[in-house]
């Protein structure tokens, strides 16, 4: 008996020790995300053509990432020319600068910077100013939502780059801001065999003469933002609205005009103010300051099923959320059974434990969460199936352990604070599915062992 208990304690300082190592890791510091490992933009650069004096080239902008899009203004693409490389002309996008062009006479290039820095057009762009793929205001989709609107393409016609494959360069140095910081790209590579075209009736075959593609990586830190969603809790079984935590994404009255009270007479002149272009939220003034909430309602339990009604509010007086997504984690999602309202897809990047889904809005519907206000929120109800060997109210069971919104990890409630069923107690939670494989085979080895 007293070698079962120290085998047991054994294992249990095991496993507190891990959990201790897994919730000590910041949250996504690195350029990699759990829930969507492989996730990147990649730029392809296809010189299409040779000129007297360079090339002609189609560059696209893959959004490959699961759920993080690419939202308005948009995205800005740099980068440094190998050699002395102008731009003379671009079609379905422009330079957000001419730069000096001053020793040029009669045709004067679009651009002479070193390193040019370009945007997309607006929609409404003249038609022999477009190609396909353009003037979306650089707004991407994320891969999941729309692989078609996940991709932007202008073309850029080169001079002074050399005009055969073994004198062009590839750019260097390339920098993403999709918008602000969080992109890190790599060095361009050779792509062998370069791109092939399919014409659209489908019976001729095109190819680059050169086709070069760089990566570029998000990383939460290098964004150095602080959070911008946060998660509220309440259940038919308990009356505590569990709120978000305070000062989730900022804190109020650090700083006058950092936030407006929803009631204020001056919350037009402020909006269209001075700062009206500006990226900074403006949210109304809560104890949490998030721009965005995320509220998991449970709400009602049949004997064979149970029903969640999730609420996302807009809080940011400066933003429409076009293509929004949420993705959530929830052990029972391998047993979804109806999402009204919006759409939906698992997201299962390991294959073992299926227990993460995406939601977005149904287009011209409600994938427009628009500002502040009595309009301000998006609604949907999910059902789930009742699992008997997992099913329960108990220790904050029902309630989601991991929400993001447009890709952000929103800030939860801590796990005491749930609200719990009559007559028990708060029970340490696991924070993060990622944990319920190493427990489970914890489990399983000490069963084993307990029967040898
Ligand atoms: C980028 O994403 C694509 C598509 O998912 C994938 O094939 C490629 O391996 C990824 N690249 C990196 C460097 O992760
Ligand atoms: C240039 O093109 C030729 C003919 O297609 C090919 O054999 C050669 O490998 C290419 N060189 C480079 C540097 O891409
Ligand atoms: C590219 O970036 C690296 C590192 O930031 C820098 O050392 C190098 O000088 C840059 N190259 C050009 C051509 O600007
Ligand atoms: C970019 O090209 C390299 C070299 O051909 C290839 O290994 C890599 O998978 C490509 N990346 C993408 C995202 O296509
Ligand atoms: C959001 O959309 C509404 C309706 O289209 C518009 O009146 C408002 O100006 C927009 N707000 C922002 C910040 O874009
Ligand atoms: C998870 O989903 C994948 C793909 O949808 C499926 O192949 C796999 O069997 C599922 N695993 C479980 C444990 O349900
Ligand atoms: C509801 O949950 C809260 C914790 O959030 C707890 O303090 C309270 O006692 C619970 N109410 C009932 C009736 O159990
Ligand atoms: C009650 C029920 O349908 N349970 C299912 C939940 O999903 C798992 C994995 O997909 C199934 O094995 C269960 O039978």
């Amino acid at each position: 008996m007293a070698r079962l208990r120290l085998l047991l304690l054994r294992h249990l300082a095991a496993a507190t020790a891990l959990l201790a190592g897994f919730s000590s890791l910041p949250p996504l510091a690195e350029a990699y995300d759990p829930l969507d490992p492989t996730g990147n933009i990649t730029i392809k650069w296809d010189v299409m053509q040779w000129t007297s004096d360079g090339y002609v080239a189609v560059v696209s902008i893959y959004n490959y990432h699961k759920y993080r899009h690419i939202q308005a203004p948009g995205w800005n693409l740099g980068w440094v020319w190998a050699k002395k490389e102008i731009i003379w002309t671009m079609v379905g996008g422009q330079t957000t600068e001419q730069g000096d062009c001053s020793q040029f006479k009669g045709n004067i290039p679009h651009c002479c910077k070193r390193d040019p820095a370009v945007v997309d057009l607006l929609p409404g762009t003249p038609y022999n100013m477009q190609v396909a793929n353009c003037c979306k205001g650089g707004v991407l989709n994320s891969w999941v939502q729309d692989p078609v609107s996940a991709v932007a393409s202008f073309q850029i016609s080169v001079g002074r780059s050399g005009t055969t494959n073994y004198t062009v360069k590839a750019p260097l140095n390339f920098t993403l801001k999709a918008p602000g910081p969080g992109y890190s790209c790599g060095a361009a590579h050779v792509v062998k065999p370069p791109t092939k075209f399919i014409s659209q009736d489908g019976r001729r075959t095109t190819q680059a003469h050169v086709t070069w593609n760089v990566t570029c990586t998000y990383s939460q830190f290098v964004a150095q933002r602080a959070p911008t969603c946060c998660v509220s809790l309440s259940s038919f079984y308990n009356e505590t609205i569990v709120n978000c935590p305070k000062c989730s994404c900022g804190c109020q009255n650090t700083r006058p005009g950092s936030c407006v009270e929803g009631n204020s007479p001056f919350l037009a002149s402020v909006v269209n103010g001075p700062g009206k272009s500006s990226m900074a939220p403006l949210v109304q003034c809560t104890p949490h300051m998030c721009p965005i909430r995320v509220h998991w309602h449970v709400k009602l339990n049949y004997r064979e099923y149970w029903r969640v009604k999730i609420t996302v509010t807009n809080w940011n007086y400066r933003m429409n959320y076009s293509q929004w997504n949420l993705v959530v984690q929830h052990p029972n999602f391998d047993n979804v059974t109806t999402i009204f309202s919006f759409n939906y897809k698992p997201l299962n990047p390991y294959e073992v434990i299926n227990d993460t889904g995406m939601l977005w809005g149904i287009k011209y519907y409600n994938d427009l969460l628009m500002v502040a206000g009595p309009d301000g929120n998006v609604q949907s109800e999910l059902l789930f199936r009742k699992d008997p060997l997992t099913f329960t109210f108990e220790k904050g069971w029902a309630f989601p352990r991991r929400i993001y919104f447009n890709g952000d990890s929103c800030v939860m409630p801590p796990p005491d604070a749930y609200p719990w069923l009559p007559n028990s107690s708060p029970v340490l939670l696991l924070k993060s599915s990622s944990l319920v494989l190493p427990i489970a085979i914890w489990m399983a080895m000490l069963f084993l062992r307990l029967r040898m």
